[in-house]
């Protein structure tokens, strides 16, 4: 269930919320989950994943141009990552959402939180 921890939790609305964090992703209970999408030839792998609130998702850029993963509704932004790069963000409430990066439409990729 949605249950809000700690700091710099920003609200998407009734349910969603979204918690970006970039030092940290451990959690005190032990039962958070790091997922990692890989950002590669122009692709989310997996493009499509189901989590449980209060996992977080690093994202990794592995290709030479720069992408993003952002959040159709404005909910999140990793903010262009050059190669190398990673950004990892906590997803506090159940939801889902679905994600572009910036400069190229048509690279997709949706979270379910349950
Ligand atoms: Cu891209």
């Amino acid at each position: 269930m949605t249950k809000l921890t700690r700091r710099d939790t920003f609200r998407l609305g009734a349910a969603l919320a979204a918690l970006p964090l970039t030092a940290t992703v451990a959690r005190a209970d032990g039962h958070a989950t790091t997922h990692i999408v890989v950002i590669k030839d122009f692709a989310f792998t997996p493009a499509d994943i189901q989590i449980n609130a209060g996992d977080s998702i690093t994202w990794v850029n592995q290709d030479t141009a720069r992408h993003s993963a952002t959040d159709l509704n404005g909910a999140f932004d990793t903010g262009l990552l050059s190669q190398g790069q990673e950004v990892t963000m906590t997803f506090a409430g159940a939801g889902r959402f679905e994600y572009r990066c910036t400069p190229h439409a048509k690279m997709r990729g949706t979270i379910t939180i349950s």
